[in-house]
């Protein structure tokens, strides 16, 4: 049994405990919440750690007590959990679907299934169809339109991926392919070459004399679900994953065109096209052609773009946002890459809401051949993670400083904090302490439903308190599940530049900042943070859809303050 299955057990059984009125029965959701993150970035097995030393093993995992090991124990043998079905029988929600909408917790979940039966995402689609949620007490015309554009995000991004899974499952095949044989070349292209934030479809290339033979070993991979379209060039599968991919076998000699064509965008294709067409030449997917008929493209990219006297392009920077220009000018940037990246400057542990020690994100961090990480952990304020109060961050100090002693100046951990910003644009901890701290993070958690002019004078504020170093995730947004907070961005940017303050490219599923608020910031003398927001040591990984989220906003590696030595990083720090 997946460890994956067990961890959603638990934080299903905690979403419909959060539904019982008894007393004490936070402390239960608090254990099986913790139970679920643990279990779910565990890297053994579960079943095995049961299966050598019982329950006992078990409950030597956090939040792991006497009757979670049990209902681990009773999972794993029946694949049933009897605590489970008798809340279910109770609660016949589809809690998971409904939760993941904005504007919809737990508890407004269980009102809308007693007062009109909305069990899951079609029945509560009805409901708002009937404006039946707006008459409701407690909830009223705002709050069911809250729910409407909620559910309206959750779909428009339906059907599509997450980078952050869609190109682990893409690196997979590729790696099958290429062990398959009978294949010379293998190559990414579409969204997922471009780094987009979700996925359409993956579109692999391959260059292949025994086209037959690949397209045979291709459709039977253990990967594929069922095959939507099969021939000699290309072929259509689902995959089990959950999302598409097309595979293109073609010639060496039409390589370099087909590259530059599926890896797209299509708008960049289109501009591309047209200097070509301006040129005299005329280019496709099978090639760039001159005014006799020969291929000139050749069997890489680059010679494309250098046949239209172009400077060959990142693919990040392919969403005809002036890149075309650039290349034209041979102006492009050298863009950050993910060797660049010295450390993580967002960083939690168990200690609040994470998973892991500090000591083990520190020895993760050093096999990653970082030097640095800041341990960045929640503030009293955010209850649900277990935040801290003043007196407890200074109790960490000598603590951190002793673990430092230990690294033998090879490595630093930067004591930190990521701070709430409140409502009214104060900070959550006292001036001393964040002073005490060689990395503040300021961040947005709560009452994020203000004006736009509100959000951005709260934002403001804190960033001119002078006490920040870095804004995590500055507009909050969560892709395909929460909407950004109004927020002038410009306003904002100009504060971080006026305080010195580094703007976070969250890597998590928030994507925050984004492409195109990267952009919109980098007109200001700003500089950017990478961080993956790690909950556990597992999360590390996610940096690489940071770096690529920055390249697509066009950034070098001089605006990224976690590219810095320490030393350098550390006067940056200081006030
Ligand atoms: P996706 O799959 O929605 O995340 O986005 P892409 O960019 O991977 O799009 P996809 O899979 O439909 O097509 C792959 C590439 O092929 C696309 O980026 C550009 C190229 N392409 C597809 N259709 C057209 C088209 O009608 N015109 C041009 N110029 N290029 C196209
Ligand atoms: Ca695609
Ligand atoms: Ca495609």
């Amino acid at each position: 049994m997946e460890n994956k299955r067990i961890a959603d057990l638990l934080d299903e059984i905690a979403k419909m405990l959060s539904l019982e009125d008894k007393p004490n029965i936070r402390f239960e959701i608090r254990a099986y919440q913790k139970a679920a993150l643990t279990i779910g970035t565990l890297q053994e097995p579960v079943e095995d750690m049961y299966r050598k030393g019982g329950t006992e093993a078990l409950m030597e995992l956090p939040g792991v007590g006497k009757s979670i090991a049990g209902l681990i124990e009773e999972y794993i043998k029946t694949g049933k959990s009897s605590k489970y079905d008798t809340l279910k029988k109770k609660y016949p929600i589809d809690m998971a679907s409904l939760t993941s909408i904005q504007g919809l917790g737990a508890k407004k979940a269980l009102t809308l299934y007693k007062k009109l039966k909305v069990k899951d995402i079609a029945t509560l689609k009805k409901a708002i169809e009937l404006h039946r949620i707006a008459k409701l007490e407690g909830f009223g015309e705002k709050s069911e339109e809250t729910i409407r554009k909620g559910l309206e995000l959750a779909e428009s991004s339906s059907g599509r991926m997450l980078i952050s899974e869609a190109l682990p499952i893409a690196e997979e095949l590729i790696a099958k392919l290429k062990a398959g044989g009978n294949v010379e070349k293998v190559l990414l292209s579409g969204s997922a070459r471009r780094m987009r934030e979700t996925v359409g479809d993956l579109d692999i290339l391959v260059i292949s004399k025994k086209a037959e033979q690949v397209m045979d070993f291709f459709t039977a991979l253990d990967a594929v679900e069922s095959v939507i379209a099969k021939g000699p060039t290309k072929s259509s599968v689902r995959l089990k994953a959950g999302l598409n991919c097309d595979l293109r076998v073609l010639e060496p000699q039409s390589f370099g065109a087909a590259v530059q064509y599926f890896t797209g965008s299509k708008d960049h294709n289109i501009q591309v096209r047209t200097i070509a067409v301006r040129k005299g030449y005329k280019l496709n997917e099978y090639g760039l052609f001159d005014k006799s008929g020969k291929n000139v493209g050749g069997s890489e990219e680059e010679s494309v773009y250098e046949a239209l006297g172009m400077q060959w392009m990142p693919p990040e920077m392919r969403e005809a946002r002036g890149e075309v220009e650039l290349a034209l000018a041979h102006k492009i940037p050298v863009l950050v890459e993910q060797k660049d990246i010295r450390g993580d400057l967002h960083t939690h542990t168990k200690w609040t809401d994470g998973a892991n020690t500090l000591e083990e994100m520190a020895a993760a961090a050093i096999r990653l051949g970082y030097q640095y990480i800041a341990n960045t952990d929640h503030t009293k304020n955010v209850t649900i993670a277990n935040g801290k109060t003043d007196a407890e961050f200074e109790r960490m100090i000598p603590k951190i400083d002793k673990l430092n002693d230990s690294f033998n100046g090879k490595f630093r951990i930067l004591k930190g904090v990521e701070c709430d910003i409140l409502k009214d644009g104060t900070l959550d901890l006292k001036e001393s302490t964040l002073n005490d701290m060689d990395c503040v993070i300021g961040a947005v958690h709560m009452n994020t439903k203000m004006e736009k002019s509100e959000m951005t004078d709260r934002i403001v504020k804190a960033l001119d308190s002078g006490l920040i170093h870095i804004l995590a995730h500055p507009t909050g947004r969560i892709v395909g599940k929460r909407e950004a907070y109004q927020v002038d961005l410009d306003e904002v940017a100009e504060a971080a530049e006026r305080n010195n303050v580094a703007l976070e490219i969250n890597s998590t599923e928030r994507m925050d900042l984004n492409d195109t608020n990267i952009m919109l910031a980098a007109k200001y003398k700003v500089m950017f943070s990478i961080d993956t927001d790690a909950h556990s040591t597992n999360d590390y990984v996610l940096m690489r859809y940071g770096v690529g989220t920055a390249r697509r906003g066009w950034l070098t590696k001089d605006k990224i303050i976690n590219s810095k030595p320490l030393d350098s990083l550390l006067k940056t720090f200081k006030k």
